[in-house]
C-alpha cells in the first residue's frame, strides 16, 4: 500500500455508486432468516422486508445489507437455492428503485447471481476464502466488505484464543485485501472490517475497538459491526432488544477511533447519534 493511501479522501466504489467516507456511512441491516439473533424471522416476508429496507433509507441509512444466511454464533448453513429465494427479490426491487444494497454471503454463487440483480457491494464474514469468491467479485464493479472471523459461526465462539489479537485480527486482514487487490479488485472498492463477536470473547472485542487506528492505518477504510452483539449484553445484562444505548456507544467509539462505515439494525438513532458527533467534531 504506497504511503499516499493513508492520506487519500476515503472513498469507496461500489458499482454505480462512490460513496465519500469523510462522512461516517450507515449500512442499515435487513435479514431475511428465519432465526437472525437479534430479529430473527420478522422480515422473512418480502412486503415487511421492503417496506422497513426502505423506512431505513428515508432514516439515512446510505446501504442496505441483506442476508439471507444467519451469520449468528451456533447457525446451520443453508443452500445456495434457499439463500438466492430470500434475498433475490428483494435485491432486484431495492436495487431497480435506486437503493445502493450489500449482501451478506460466503457463496460464490449467491454472490455472482445478487451482482447481477444490481447488489453493489458484497459483505463477506468469510473474507472471499471460498474458492471462486475472489472471481465472482472481480469480475464485477461492487465493492467488498471482507471481515475478520475465527473459524465457522457453527463453532466460532468454542474458547476462541489469541496470542495478540490486535495484530493477529490486522495482520489476516492485510493478506486478505492483498489477495483481494491482487486477484482484480480495485484497492477503493475494499473495505474491512475486524469481525467484532465473530470468534472473539468479550475482551477480545473491546480490544479491537480501542485499538481501530491499527486498521485505519493499513490505509483500507474500516467497517464495524458492533450492533446489538451478544458482548453488549454481557456488558449491559439487556436482552437483544434492548441494546439500543450500549449499541450507539460503542458505535460512536468505532467511528471516534476511524470506522468509515458502522453496520446497524437501529438506523434512525445511529444517524441522529452520528449527526451530534460530527458536528462536535467540526465545532471550534
Ligand atoms: C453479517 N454480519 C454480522 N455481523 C457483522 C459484522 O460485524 N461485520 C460485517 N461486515 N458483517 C456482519
Amino acid at each position: 500500500m504506497p504511503d499516499s493511501a493513508l492520506t487519500a479522501a476515503p472513498t469507496l466504489r461500489c458499482g454505480r455508486y462512490t460513496f465519500d467516507l469523510s462522512r461516517p456511512h450507515v449500512m442499515g441491516i435487513l435479514n431475511v432468516t428465519p432465526n437472525s439473533f437479534s430479529d430473527g424471522g420478522r422480515y422473512f416476508n418480502l412486503a415487511r422486508a421492503l417496506a422497513h429496507a426502505r423506512q431505513m433509507i428515508t432514516d439515512g441509512a446510505d446501504i442496505i445489507d441483506i442476508g439471507g444466511e444467519s451469520t449468528r454464533p451456533g447457525a446451520e448453513p443453508v443452500r445456495v437455492d434457499d439463500e438466492l429465494a430470500r434475498v433475490l427479490p428483494l435485491v432486484e426491487a431495492l436495487a431497480s428503485a435506486g437503493i445502493a444494497v450489500s449482501v451478506d454471503t460466503r457463496k460464490p454463487e449467491v454472490m455472482r447471481a445478487v451482482i447481477a440483480a444490481g447488489a453493489a457491494m458484497i459483505n463477506d464474514v468469510n473474507a472471499l476464502r471460498a474458492p471462486g469468491a475472489l472471481d465472482a467479485v472481480a469480475t464485477s464493479d461492487a465493492g467488498v466488505c471482507i471481515m475478520h472471523m475465527r473459524g465457522e459461526p457453527a463453532t466460532m465462539q468454542q474458547a476462541p484464543d489469541y496470542t495478540n489479537v490486535v495484530a493477529e485480527v490486522r495482520d489476516f486482514l492485510v493478506t486478505r485485501a492483498e489477495a483481494t487487490a491482487a486477484a482484480g479488485i480495485d484497492r477503493d472498492r475494499i473495505v474491512i472490517d475486524p469481525g467484532y463477536g465473530f470468534g472473539k470473547r468479550l475482551s477480545h472485542n473491546l480490544s479491537l475497538v480501542r485499538a481501530l487506528p491499527v486498521f485505519v492505518a493499513t490505509g483500507y477504510p474500516v467497517m464495524m459491526g458492533v450492533s446489538r452483539k451478544s458482548s453488549l449484553g454481557e456488558l449491559t445484562g439487556r436482552a437483544v432488544d434492548e441494546r439500543l444505548a450500549a449499541s450507539l456507544a460503542a458505535g460512536l467509539a468505532s467511528v471516534a477511533r476511524g470506522a468509515r462505515m458502522l453496520r446497524v439494525h437501529d438506523v434512525r438513532e445511529t444517524v441522529d447519534a452520528l449527526k451530534v458527533w460530527s458536528a462536535i467534531e467540526r465545532a471550534e
